[in-house]
């Protein structure tokens, strides 16, 4: 990431579970010149930059320097920077939309510049810091969020590739300052019996976000540590938005107050403000808001009000303080263990097979990813469950495979014909009951 950045290059990062279909999308869209690719999935990937014309690509060995390229390990290092300015785009990641294309949501240098210094000054960051590090480096929670405050301060990191909580605690106990984390790592954290505040009398702050908390995990949390989670609010496009406070209470359930420099506003259909109170669209101005979707200046339009505010997505509302709760979400999407879930893309898949009429994918509670993905369909004749998730399995990341499929005669509709995913989340809350 660092070296991309250093070239002057702008840098595309992948989850390294995505299928070769799926990567073929992103590569034909973001048209890469390199691709650097984890050596399990070299193979498949060399198809993929075959037919996209990629002009390298790089398998990276995963245990050690040594057994890179030779024609890598030849090239002399060239430690200069090319300098870049802050409206110069540095990254683009994808994050999905409703029509289940991926869009790529282009940052600045100045974006991610801004972000950092507001969120290393509000959690206060210093050099004697440790960072537990467990999350994707990926996404923006893990790459920016994380590691952005850790290189600001120049303090240590414990860099752990997956969450594994017998590693966590190992690292909680020796020397962790702060952790950051999305709610399953709390979750799974508290699964543990013997878990408790003499692990973490080092750390100073624990942070959650991409996910909500409920209220639950944060009182056990607190019984069991000592620790209040300091929750915040975020999203691709946008980088940090909100954040309960260093000092002072931080609120379950809430998700705090907007950082520096962001204004917020909950809004209605028109974008006009609404009250304190008042349920309505969460809307955003900021030095952290993207330049825009790749190539898509289209989706960006739908996406922004002419003065500037960006439609989040996210419902919520905001009480007389400032104080942001976010109640639901505008777009069809699940959240399951941090990683959002486009429902589009599965019901296309399955809309394909024989025998399936029509399908609709929704997130029901689930004791562990809070959000699990289910998948409801209809047809004549359609696959058997296991049979069905196989057929579509080659195309979809697992993270993304429906974790239940239901048979139903139709799907719920409303006058204007829009499926009712309210009624069938309604109907299959408690398939996974703790
Ligand atoms: C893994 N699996 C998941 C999953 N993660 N399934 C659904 N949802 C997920 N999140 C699959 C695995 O492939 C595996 O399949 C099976 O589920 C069980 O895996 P596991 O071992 O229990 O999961 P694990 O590898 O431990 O991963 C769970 C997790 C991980 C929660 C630790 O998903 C994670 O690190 N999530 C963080 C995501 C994140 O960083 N989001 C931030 C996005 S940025 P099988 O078939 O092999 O059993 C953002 C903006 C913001 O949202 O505000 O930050
Ligand atoms: P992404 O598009 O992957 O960046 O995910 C951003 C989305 O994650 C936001 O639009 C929210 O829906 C959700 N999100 C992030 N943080 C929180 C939080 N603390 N509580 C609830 N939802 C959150």
């Amino acid at each position: 990431y660092l070296g991309t950045l250093q070239v002057g290059a702008v840098y595309v990062p992948l989850n390294t579970a995505y299928t070769a279909a799926e990567v073929d999308y992103f590569v034909s869209n973001a048209r890469p010149v390199v691709l650097v690719s984890d050596p399990a999935s070299a193979e498949a990937l060399q198809e993929v930059c075959r037919q996209r014309s990629v002009a390298s690509h790089i398998s990276l060995a995963s245990s050690s320097w040594q057994q890179m390229p030779p024609a890598l390990l030849e090239v002399e290092p060239d430690w200069s920077v090319c300098q870049r300015s802050s409206d110069d785009l540095a990254a683009f990641l994808y994050t999905s939309g409703t029509t289940g294309r991926s869009k790529g949501a282009m940052l600045s240098h100045g974006n991610l510049l801004s972000n950092a210094h507001s969120l290393a000054d509000l959690w206060r960051f210093d050099a004697d810091d440790c960072l537990l590090h467990a999350l994707p480096i990926f996404h923006i929670h893990g790459l920016f969020v994380a590691l952005h405050c850790a290189l600001l301060s120049a303090c240590r990191v414990q860099f752990i590739p997956a969450f594994e909580p017998v590693a966590v605690r190992r690292a909680l106990a020796k020397g962790t300052s702060v952790m950051m984390g999305v709610p399953t790592f709390y979750t799974r954290l508290l699964e543990q019996a013997d878990f408790g505040s003499s692990e973490v009398a080092g750390v100073r702050l624990f942070i959650s976000g991409s996910a909500p908390m409920t209220q639950q995990v944060h009182q056990q949390w607190r019984e069991r540590t000592g620790h209040s989670i300091l929750e915040r609010y975020g999203m691709t496009e946008a980088g940090m938005i909100a954040s309960n406070p260093y000092d002072g209470d931080r609120m379950p359930g809430t998700v705090g107050f907007a950082l520096p420099g962001v204004e917020l506003r909950i809004a209605d259909a028109d974008g006009n403000e609404l009250p304190p109170g008042e349920t309505g669209s969460i809307e955003i101005r900021s030095p952290g808001l993207f330049r825009g979707y790749w190539q898509m200046p289209e989706k960006t339009a739908e996406d922004m009000r002419p003065d500037g505010f960006f439609i989040t997505g996210d419902l919520g509302s905001m009480d007389a303080q400032g104080r942001l709760s976010i109640t639901g979400r505008s777009k069809d999407l699940v959240i399951s263990g941090g990683y959002n879930i486009y429902p589009k893309e599965i019901e296309l898949l399955i809309d394909q097979l024989p025998g399936v009429t029509e399908s609709a994918v929704i997130g029901v509670p689930h004791p562990d990813l809070g959000e699990a993905v289910v998948a409801v369909v209809v047809g004549k004749n359609p696959p058997a469950g296991q049979e069905l998730l196989e057929r579509i399995s080659p195309e979809l990341a697992r993270f993304k495979q429906p974790r239940k499929v239901v048979f139903q005669d139709s799907l719920p509709r409303n006058s204007m014909g829009k499926v009712q995913k309210n009624q069938l989340r309604e109907a299959y809350r408690g398939l996974f009951k703790a």
